[in-house]
């Protein structure tokens, strides 16, 4: 006889920062019977997969931690200005513990359909190994960098060496020491994995299909004076982040470039580099908005990475940057650029040499054979939209989420997707997101499906939904804000859906702020839910 489905109030899918704290929003502060699905075999999302060597956080330590528990915040302690891979999965461990929240966490199981049954209004819930759940509320907290973009390489299955995708890293150590690597792809992960690959390598190949900016991270240990004033000053700390655009921890400069003079100018520019990091972005005023602006900080940037790479043929392929200076993510670097000074690192530009195909020997490219033992895929993620495309969501009369993103992803404030009720997507596209320091907006989008949840339960109410019209004019909104800034200049960027062969060009984050993106939610929660069917 078949077990019978276990019945929630609510289900979460994915352990990661958002997840985490939907689950013990949900059920410690609401009372709800929850469960939450984890494809891994631990806690950590984005930092549970993404294990390369040199993955590291771009926001500084002690702004990227929840900020809705004082006593969570005290308990623990940063060792480092950026925080690499294996202390963010420890800090969310710590967090899973601290909340007791593992006994709701099932482990090792990926969903991989999510019906919403119409006329009983409940969520059906089917893993790949076949277990079922019910709930009431489900709450798509899947990350928007999670699923992998893996290039289509003619005979790749023939490769008999290694082949390691960086967002999908094994937990065991890989040596490189005595082998012939290629890397492929020059975006952030890779700008952050090469250097420490390079130290061990015999040879490193580096294919680059496009340069990217980087800034030096200036990474460094954090002293215990350093650590005790960061909890000491939470609570200034959290009121910069929740006024500043990107829920940084400090605000856009005041002063715009183009209004500055020589050589006051450079000496601000050269002041701001020496400190690196995401705040040089924002060192100065408009830099994503001002085409002069972002032009001298472009060139600034440009000139500063080519004084650092020896060969000038190599400088000039590293720095043919064919998009304004952060209308594409800039990565934040230890020694990238220097690394191609190396002996055993060679620079492929793809544009030349394309790859025709892999043997089981390695790569051939239009003029050469590369051969190989490891091949490490640094080559991005289908983002914001994949990983909640494989979830199989169906919501009313069995409208498929991905039918109905086909031209696009259509939301209401990011979280809730018309025809879908009771579905909310933490991160999803139409939020700030990826624009932020993501703890920041997670919290807020957590906190806000717990207000929607509390709303509907105080009040009787069965469905929240996001209204058709409101949810295209959000998108459609964001379209026009996001044509206000340089961002859209970025024609190859994996914000417009550029990376993924076939999906649809837009502008996937909000990209008006993290102040403005709060301030139309709770605008929307004061007009009782405007723009939200309730019912
Ligand atoms: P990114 O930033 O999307 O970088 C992926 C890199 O891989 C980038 O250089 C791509 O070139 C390259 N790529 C992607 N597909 C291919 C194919 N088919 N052939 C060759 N090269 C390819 O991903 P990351 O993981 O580095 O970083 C993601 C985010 O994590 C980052 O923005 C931060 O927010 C943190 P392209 O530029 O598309 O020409």
């Amino acid at each position: 006889m078949k077990n019978p489905v276990s019945r929630y109030d609510a289900i979460i899918i994915g352990a990661g920062f958002s997840g985490l704290y939907q689950l013990h929003l949900l059920r410690d502060k609401l009372d709800l019977r929850c469960l939450l699905i984890e494809a891994g075999d631990g806690v950590g999302g984005t930092w549970y997969w993404n294990r390369y060597p040199g993955a590291r956080c771009d926001s500084p330590s002690h702004s990227y931690s929840y900020y809705f528990s004082e006593d969570l915040l005290k308990k623990w302690t940063w060792t480092e200005r950026y925080p690499g891979q294996p202390e963010i999965e420890s800090y969310l461990n710590f967090v899973a513990d601290e909340l007791g929240l593992r006994p709701n966490i099932c482990f090792g199981q990926t969903v991989n359909q999510c019906k919403y049954i119409q006329d009983q209004n409940y969520w059906h819930i089917t893993t790949a190994d076949g277990i079922e759940f019910q709930t009431k509320y489900l709450i798509a907290a899947v990350g928007c960098l999670s699923m992998s973009n893996k290039p289509v390489i003619k005979g790749i299955e023939t490769f008999t060496g290694s082949i390691f995708h960086t967002g999908n890293w094994p937990k065991e150590k890989i040596n490189f020491f005595g082998k012939s690597v290629a890397v492929i792809g020059t975006g952030a992960s890779a700008i952050q994995a090469i250097p420490l690959i390079a130290e061990q390598a015999e040879k490193l190949t580096v294919f680059q299909r496009t340069p990217n900016y980087s800034v030096p991270a200036c990474n460094h240990k954090l002293s215990a004076e350093t650590s005790k004033k960061y909890k000491k000053d939470w609570r200034s700390t959290l009121e910069i982040m929740q006024t500043s655009r990107n829920g940084l921890p400090w605000l856009e400069g005041d002063q715009s470039l183009d209004e500055i003079d020589e050589p006051r100018r450079t000496k601000l520019l050269e002041d701001a580099w020496k400190k690196g990091g995401l705040g040089f972005r924002e060192a100065f005023k408009g830099t994503l908005r001002n085409r002069k602006s972002n032009s001298i900080m472009s060139r600034f940037v440009k000139d500063k990475i080519a004084e650092k790479i020896d060969n000038p043929e190599v400088a000039k392929l590293l720095t043919d940057f064919d998009h304004p200076f952060a209308s594409k993510r800039p990565p934040l670097d230890t020694n990238y650029f220097e690394t191609f000074n190396k002996k055993n690192v060679a620079l492929v530009n793809l544009n030349e040499q394309p790859i025709k195909n892999a043997t089981p020997n390695g790569l051939v490219t239009k003029s050469e054979t590369f051969n190989l033992d490891v091949l490490v895929l640094a080559t991005g993620f289908d983002a914001m939209t994949g990983a909640i495309e494989k979830l199989g969501v169906t919501g009313r009369s069995g409208t498929s989420i991905n039918d109905f993103w086909q031209d696009g992803p259509t939301t209401y404030l990011g979280v809730h997707v018309p025809h879908f009720p009771n579905f909310f997507v933490l991160a999803g596209p139409g939020s700030p997101s990826v624009l932020t320091n993501m703890p920041r907006s997670i919290e807020f989008n957590v906190e806000w499906v717990g207000d929607c949840i509390k709303y509907l339960e105080n009040n009787g109410l069965s469905y929240i939904e996001a209204d058709l019209s409101a949810s295209d004019k959000w998108s459609k909104d964001n379209q026009k804000l996001a044509h206000e800034t340089l961002f859209v200049d970025a024609e190859h960027s994996w914000y417009l859906g550029a990376n993924i062969p076939g999906k649809p060009r837009l502008f996937y984050p909000y990209a008006g702020g993290f102040p403005r993106y709060k301030a139309a939610c709770n605008e929307a929660k004061s007009q009782d839910y405007d723009g939200l069917i309730v019912g």
